[in-house]
């Protein structure tokens, strides 16, 4: 009787334990729900693996990256994130999944909650759901895939019913590092449609990482500038800051 009493109370126990940790599958979307708050100490250091720093922060931002499937959303993030590139095995995104990163703005730290979501049809009523509460979109086409770059303009009318009228977006045209001969959209092509609908634009590379962290910096920045209280907050240009910091790092040789 007494060893079954222990019993229970030991299964009860390993319940409680694994809700803490316990993913959410609903609809197919697998997304990591953690109270990092109430965390042990030897927890927050292998959550800091997955959740980036966990030092206070003074502002918080959710990010959501959107594109067709294929176009290197899940290694953009995995390259800002942890500078790690995958390449050859392409693992489609199921549904949808975050990675924090805290940034140091000028000393102010900003914490950036960044939602990857699966570019195939199939999950797109799932991954709506996630524009909403969206401070900031990185809309992402391929630079090699013609089709991924058309279909651009049917992502910005999805965001124009899904997401708030005041989000900010950033068009990037990704995987700048393949041949010339691979190249079928030219940056004038994203230039034009990004100015067209009036939204920041960049090429990136998520293999060499060129412009990774320029990107994330940029929205940051520009979230910062929008939300602060300060007088001179219109005087934040996004991309004449990404002009400068691009003009900077092609100098850098110079310098030398
Ligand atoms: N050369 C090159 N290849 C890239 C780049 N970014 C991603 N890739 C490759 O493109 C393929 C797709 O990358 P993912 O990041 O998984 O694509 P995704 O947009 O997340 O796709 P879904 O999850 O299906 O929506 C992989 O084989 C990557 O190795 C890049 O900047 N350059
Ligand atoms: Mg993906």
């Amino acid at each position: 009787m007494a060893d079954n009493k222990i019993e229970r109370k030991r299964v009860l126990s390993r319940k409680a334990k694994s809700e803490d940790a316990k993913s959410i599958t609903e609809n197919g979307i697998s997304a990591r729900r953690t109270t990092i708050s109430n965390a042990s100490a030897s927890s927050k250091s292998q959550l800091s693996h997955m959740y980036g720093s966990l030092t206070e922060t003074d502002q918080t931002y959710k990010l959501v990256i959107l594109g067709d499937s294929g176009v290197g959303k899940t290694c953009l993030l995995l390259k800002f994130r942890d500078n790690t590139f995958l390449s050859g095995n392409f693992i489609s995104t199921v549904g949808i999944d975050y990675r924090n990163k805290v940034i140091d703005i000028d000393g102010t730290k900003v914490k950036l909650q960044i939602w990857d979501t699966a570019g195939q049809e199939r999950f797109r009523s799932v991954t709506h759901a996630y524009y909403r509460d969206a401070h900031a979109l990185l809309l992402l086409y391929d630079v090699t895939n013609k089709s991924s770059f058309d279909n651009i303009r049917a992502w910005l009318g999805e965001i124009k019913e899904y997401a708030q009228d005041d989000v900010v977006i950033m068009l990037l045209g990704n995987k700048t590092d393949c041949k010339s001969s691979e190249r079928v959209i030219r940056r004038e092509d994203g230039e034009r449609l990004a100015k067209e609908y009036k939204v920041t634009f960049m090429e990136t590379s998520a293999k060499t990482g060129v412009n990774v962290d320029l990107a994330f910096t940029a929205i940051a920045r520009e979230l910062l500038s929008k939300n602060s209280d300060d007088m001179n907050k219109s005087s934040f240009k996004v991309q004449d800051y990404i002009r400068e910091q691009t003009q900077k790092s092609t100098c850098n040789p110079c310098a030398t």
